[in-house]
C-alpha cells in the first residue's frame, strides 16, 4: 500500500478506539475499505499496565507488541488485512512517558517500578523535574515544566538523550517493519518539537505523523510549532464545531476556518468532531448530544474542505473509565453497532459523506448560502452539494447547486443501491434544487450517487 499523504483523496481516518486487532482486520475487509476510508487509527499496541479501564493502554511498560488488543502476530495480520482492503494503519504511539503507577506487572508479564523497566529504562532515563511537589505538571504557562515534569504522574522520558531517542526510534521502526503507515504521537506537546524531529530522523522511512498538541490560550507551547514534524491535531476545530452546533450558529463556520485564524493551516491540521479524551471531558459534541447535532457536525467536517478528518468510532459508556464491551471485539451490523459498540463509521450520514468527500476532492466550495444562523449550504465544484439545517425550523429554498440535472440519492440519509437509492432521492433541474429540509437534518448529493443510473 502506498500510504496516502494528507491532501490526497481517500484520506479520511477512522479512530477505532479500543478495537482489538482481530476485529479491526475484519472491519477493514467488510466495510472500511469498500466504503472509501483511507486509514484506521488503532489503540496503543505496546505492553501496558493491567486493569479494566480503557486508559491502561496509555501506561506503557515495554515495547513488546502484547496488549489488551492482541499480540504481535495479530497486530501484523491486521496490518496485512487492512492493506489488502486498501486501508492504511496509523498507530497510537506513546513516546512521552511510561507508567504512572508505582509498580506492577504488565499484561505481558513484565515486572516494573515507576522508574525501572528491566532491560529498557532505569532511573536516569527519566526526567525528575524538581519544579513542583511530586514533579507533576501544574503550570501550563511554563514550557520547561510542561515538557520535563510528569503528566498525571506518568514517568517522563528524557527524550533529549541519545539513549532514549534510540529506544523510541527502535520501537517506531519495529512498527514500520510490520507495515504501519503512520503514528499518532500521544502527548506530543509534552515532548520538545526538536526531540520528536530527532527521533523521526532515526526512522527507516517517513510515516504519516499526527501530533497531539492541545492549544491552550496564553500557553508558550503552540500547535504551530510542531508542523515541521507533520500534521498537528487542531483542537480549536473541535471546540468551534461544539459551540457552533450548540447555539452560536453554523452559518459562520467557514469564516472561522479562514487561513488568518492562527490555527494549524489546513494542509497540516488533523481535525475531528471528537476524540477519545474529548468524548469524556465535555469539550466536544458526543453521541449523547440531542437534536442530531453530533451527526450534522460530521456532515460539515466531511463536506467542507479543511484539514485531514478523523472519525471516532467508539462505544457506549456510563462511567468515564469504562473499558470497551466484548473484550475489545468491535461489532457492527448493517448501518450501526451492536452489543454497546457505536460503529459511527457505518452511520449512513458519515459513510455517505466520506463518499462525497472523496468524489469532491480538489474542488472548491461554491454557491455558499445561509438561512438562519443555524443553516448553511454549499456545493463542491460541479460534483457535490450539501445543505445542513441545524435549526429547529424547516428550511425551504431553491438552491443553486452547479450539479448536472438528474436524480440524486441523498447520501446523508441513504445510499445508492443498484439503479436506485436506499433512502430519499432529489431531482436537480436547471442546476437548482427546490427542497424543504426538515429541522435538525441535512441533505447531501453528489455525482457518484445518482438515483437514475
Ligand atoms: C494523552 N494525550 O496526551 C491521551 O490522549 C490521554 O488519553 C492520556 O490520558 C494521556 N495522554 C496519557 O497518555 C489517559 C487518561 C488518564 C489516565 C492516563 C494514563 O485520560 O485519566 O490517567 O491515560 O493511564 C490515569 C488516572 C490518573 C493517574 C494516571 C497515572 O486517571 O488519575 O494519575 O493514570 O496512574 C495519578
Ligand atoms: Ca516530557
Amino acid at each position: 500500500l502506498t500510504s496516502r499523504a494528507p491532501g490526497q483523496s481517500n484520506n479520511v481516518i477512522i479512530q477505532l478506539f479500543e478495537w482489538n486487532w482481530v476485529s479491526v482486520a475484519n472491519e477493514c475487509k467488510n466495510f472500511i475499505g469498500p466504503a472509501g476510508y483511507g486509514y484506521v487509527q488503532v489503540s496503543p499496541p505496546q505492553e501496558h499496565i493491567q486493569g479494566g479501564q480503557w486508559w491502561t493502554d496509555y501506561q506503557p511498560v515495554s515495547y513488546t507488541l502484547n496488549s489488551k488488543r492482541g499480540n504481535r502476530q495479530q497486530f501484523s495480520d491486521m496490518i496485512q488485512a487492512c492493506h489488502g482492503a486498501g486501508v492504511g494503519v496509523i498507530v497510537d504511539t506513546i513516546w512521552n512517558h511510561m507508567a504512572g503507577i508505582d509498580s506492577g506487572t504488565g499484561v505481558g508479564g513484565t515486572c516494573f517500578t515507576h522508574y525501572n523497566y528491566p532491560g529498557l529504562y532505569q532511573n536516569d532515563n527519566f526526567h525528575h523535574c524538581g519544579l513542583e511537589p511530586g514533579d507533576d505538571i501544574v503550570n501550563y504557562k511554563n514550557r520547561q515544566e510542561v515538557q520535563t515534569c510528569e503528566l498525571v504522574n506518568l514517568a517522563d522520558l528524557a527524550t533529549e538523550t541519545d539513549y532514549v531517542r534510540g529506544k523510541l526510534a527502535a520501537y517506531g521502526n519495529d512498527l514500520l517493519s510490520l507495515g504501519a503507515d503512520g503514528f499518532r504521537l500521544d502527548a506530543a506537546k509534552h515532548i520538545p518539537q526538536t526531540d520528536i524531529a530527532a527521533i523521526l530522523g532515526k526512522l527507516t522511512r517517513p510515516p504519516y505523523i499526527s501530533q497531539e498538541v492541545i492549544f491552550g490560550a496564553g500557553e508558550p507551547i503552540t500547535p504551530n510549532e510542531y508542523t515541521p514534524n507533520g500534521d498537528v491535531q487542531e483542537f480549536r476545530y473541535t471546540s468551534a464545531l461544539k459551540s457552533a452546533f450548540e447555539g452560536q450558529g453554523i452559518s459562520s463556520l467557514p469564516n472561522s476556518l479562514s487561513p488568518s485564524n492562527g490555527w494549524v493551516p489546513s494542509d497540516h491540521a488533523n481535525v475531528f468532531v471528537v476524540n477519545h479524551d474529548t468524548e469524556r471531558n465535555g469539550q466536544a459534541l458526543t453521541y449523547k448530544d440531542p437534536n442530531n447535532a453530533y451527526t450534522l457536525a460530521h456532515v460539515f467536517m466531511l463536506a467542507y474542505p479543511f484539514g485531514t478528518p478523523t472519525v471516532l468510532s467508539s462505544y457506549q459508556f456510563g462511567g468515564n473509565d469504562d473499558g470497551s464491551p466484548n473484550n475489545g471485539n468491535g461489532q457492527c451490523s448493517g448501518t450501526g453497532g451492536t452489543n454497546g459498540w457505536l460503529c459511527q463509521h457505518r452511520w449512513p450520514a458519515i459513510a455517505g459523506l466520506v463518499g462525497l468527500r472523496n468524489k469532491a476532492f480538489g474542488t472548491p466550495v461554491a454557491n455558499q448560502v445561509t438561512g438562519s444562523s443555524q443553516q448553511i449550504a454549499f456545493s463542491r465544484g460541479a460534483v457535490a452539494f450539501v445543505a445542513i439545517n441545524n435549526d429547529g425550523n424547516p428550511w425551504s429554498k431553491t438552491f443553486a447547486t452547479s450539479l448536472p440535472d438528474g436524480s440524486y440519492c441523498d447520501v446523508a440519509n441513504g445510499a445508492a443501491s443498484g439503479s436506485g437509492c436506499t433512502g430519499p432521492s432529489y431531482t436537480i433541474s436547471g442546476g437548482n434544487l427546490n427542497v424543504n429540509i426538515p429541522a435538525h437534518s441535512a441533505i447531501a448529493l453528489h455525482t457518484g450517487a445518482m438515483g437514475d443510473k
